[in-house]
């Protein structure tokens, strides 16, 4: 396959709801999308870098310049997600840019083979169980309305947003109100060490997971935080390939894992991390960065992996946008169906997508 032509398009696509996490509020999903155009195919990629470097380094003008000026010179000639992959890693870091352009190299590769994502990755189920991210709100009761609904649409597992002030009183509130449900908390790196008496408090509410207390670099705080709380320790920012992977099990810093394939540099290396977390018996997850349709597709492809045991934040379309760039991901008795048709199976909706790009520029190879 030789690539001819690379659009680079920024979309801001409004969410339905404002999302506060420790690191900040999302008022839209501010993303840059990639379009990869072969003479057998086209290819889309989305680029799962926030318009500021504050969930991790990278951020999208940032990857937007990198994919234009340092990778796609490398993919001249021609190429498959596989050797993308290997010329890419001539560029240090810049995972999330890596791989929306390898995404898309990707999707154009397999739209030209008539496979489905799903297939690709080695899925074993065509629908997979849906969780729900919710973010810090400014008061317990619009927190409990919020997950009363989510729970009463058939979401079945409910991740909570924490950070210091909105931790312990908002966990034991929804325990209290709804029981004994699937329920874990993610604190995108808002703590440290030092508040392990703090975090430990939660072990009394049974939670499946906290997810990232602590800085991403801090591998051994993660290790001694774990021997400080029955809770099991997940890590996300930390996960950046999966040699980290490996070394955050080995160090037991880790016993679940969330895989994102834009903060491991790619899909291949997403199913990597996969891989290493089943040979250890770690599970993992599918975590989300509020994707559009087109992210939304390829992840729900990847969470059909056998390894999956956990419920992702694989949630619906309308959970996020009331309207999507591709036709919509629906809630069906609490799962969302694994696309079926070549590539990522969902076809992005042009005219929508126009209407909310921001900036666009065409690349030549
Ligand atoms: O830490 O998992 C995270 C969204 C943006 C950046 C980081 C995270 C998140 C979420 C939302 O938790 C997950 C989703 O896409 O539903
Ligand atoms: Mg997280």
């Amino acid at each position: 396959m030789k690539i001819s032509r690379v659009e680079l398009r920024r979309i801001a696509l409004p969410l339905v709801t404002p999302f506060r996490t420790s690191f900040g509020t999302s008022l839209a999903r501010d993303a840059v999308l990639v379009r990869v155009v072969t003479p057998e195919a086209e290819g889309w990629g989305e680029c799962v870098a926030m318009p500021e470097p504050s969930y991790s380094s990278e951020y999208a003008s940032g990857a937007a310049e990198v994919i234009g000026r340092f990778l796609l010179p490398l993919l001249s000639g021609e190429v498959d997600a596989h050797t993308a992959e290997q010329r890419m890693a001539r560029v240090r870091g810049h995972r999330m840019a890596k791989a929306a352009l390898g995404m898309a190299v990707l999707d154009a590769q397999l739209r030209a083979a008539g496979m489905s994502f799903g297939s690709y990755l080695g899925a074993t189920r065509d629908r997979v169980p849906a969780g729900v991210s919710v973010g810090i709100m400014t008061s317990i009761a619009e927190l409990l309305d919020t997950v009363d609904g989510y729970l009463a649409q058939g979401y079945q597992r409910i991740k909570l947003k924490i950070e210091p002030g909105w931790d312990i009183q908002p966990v034991a509130r929804v325990r209290e109100r709804f029981g004994d449900i699937p329920l874990q908390v993610d604190a995108n790196a808002a703590y440290e060490l030092a508040d392990a008496r703090h975090l430990a408090q939660l072990d009394a509410f049974g939670l499946l997971l906290v997810e990232q207390p602590l800085p991403e670099e801090d591998l051994r705080g993660h290790a001694a935080l774990a021997q400080r709380m029955t809770t099991p320790i997940c890590l996300d920012e930390s996960i950046v390939s999966a040699r980290a992977a490996a070394d955050a099990i080995a160090l037991g810093a880790t016993s679940v894992v969330n895989v994102k394939p834009g903060r491991v540099g790619g899909y291949l290396e997403a199913r990597r991390v996969h891989d290493v977390c089943q040979a250890h018996g770690v599970p993992v997850w599918a975590g989300g960065m509020l994707e559009t349709g087109i992210g939304r597709a390829a992840n729900i492809a990847l969470a059909a992996l056998p390894g999956f045991t956990l419920p992702g934040d694989t949630s619906a379309s309308d959970r996020y946008y009331e309207r999507d760039v591709t036709q919509p991901f629906e809630l069906d008795e609490g799962h969302v169906t694994v696309p079926a048709g070549p590539g990522l199976g969902v076809t992005p909706d042009m005219d929508f997508l126009d209407e909310i790009t921001t900036a666009r520029e065409w690349l030549e190879v």
